[in-house]
């Protein structure tokens, strides 16, 4: 018996950035498994093939007649010159975009202000607000033709609350609040929905990212506590996107049940 309906994703397509691994991965795999056809974008072609093969493996295992077009295309979105001209890249069977999911994004750094690499900044900055920004841009004219679409922003705790030594990714997720919210309200008289997801400790390599490279600084932040997977995160993405058109979840707050704010965490004791 299936409780929920999820029959509104079958042969939609979706257009995931930083799906090559973690959260966009995750999410690709569930659209796909649901009966999308999934356009899979992130800077390494090789990692994003990957995925895309295990996209048409879960197509394949769910047995459903829609969706089970899966494509790669290689994009750095923080590089404005490769955002002129994308929508050729794509596929013309796959260009009228139903949902996307800005989730490309990262932190680099645990530095604080006095400290910070200013490269670092211009990184965090051009991929996980500039680009978030650009790809919007990009597709909501479209969205606003077709009378149709929705956007799913990847947010973060980060973007609801700062935290010391976050200086620079609070911020990126701070501004990509402010701009979600705004999408928000400049299309409240359409159809075309906004949603986003605001992530708490989410176990990838997105943290191993910000300890550069460093596993055990990495593996310490969840130590004593069963973080969030990438596919817990997926299955909000993809709940929103199955809605009811008329049911827009605005924004989507998930935390472990052990973290209670960015810095307010339970830990069991070591035995
Ligand atoms: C990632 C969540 O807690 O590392 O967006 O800021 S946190």
């Amino acid at each position: 018996m299936t409780v929920f309906n999820a029959s509104r994703l079958l042969g939609k397509t979706v257009l995931i950035t930083g799906a090559s691994s973690g959260i966009g991965a995750a999410t690709a795999v569930l659209f796909a498994k649901g009966g999308s056809n999934v356009i899979l974008t992130a800077r390494r072609a090789d990692a994003l093939q990957k995925v895309a093969d295990q996209c048409t493996a879960a197509h394949k295992e769910a047995g459903l007649q829609h969706g089970g077009k899966f494509v790669t295309i290689q994009i750095d979105v923080s590089d404005r010159s490769q955002i002129n001209g994308f929508l050729e890249r794509i596929p013309v069977d796959l260009r009228e975009i139903d949902i996307l999911v800005n989730n490309a994004g990262y932190v680099v750094g645990v530095d604080k202000v006095g400290d910070l690499s200013l490269d670092n900044m211009e990184g965090m900055f051009a991929t996980n607000v500039f680009g978030l920004i650009a790809l919007t841009q990009l597709f909501i004219k479209e969205f606003k033709k077709r009378k149709t679409g929705h956007v799913i922003n990847l947010g973060s705790i980060a973007g609801r609350e700062a935290y010391a030594g976050g200086s620079i990714y609070c911020a990126t997720k701070h501004a990509v609040n402010a701009f979600t919210g705004s999408l928000m309200r400049e299309l409240v008289d359409t159809p075309i929905r906004v949603t986003e997801i605001q992530p708490g400790m989410v176990e990838t390599e997105f943290s191993v990212i910000r300890f550069k490279g460093d596993q055990s600084a990495a593996d310490k932040v969840y130590e004593g506590l069963q973080p969030l997977m990438a596919e817990d995160i997926a299955e909000e993405i993809v709940w929103a996107a199955s809605r009811p058109p008329h049911v827009n979840l605005a924004e989507v707050f998930v935390l472990p049940v052990n973290q209670a704010s960015a810095t307010l965490n339970y830990r069991a004791p070591k035995l």
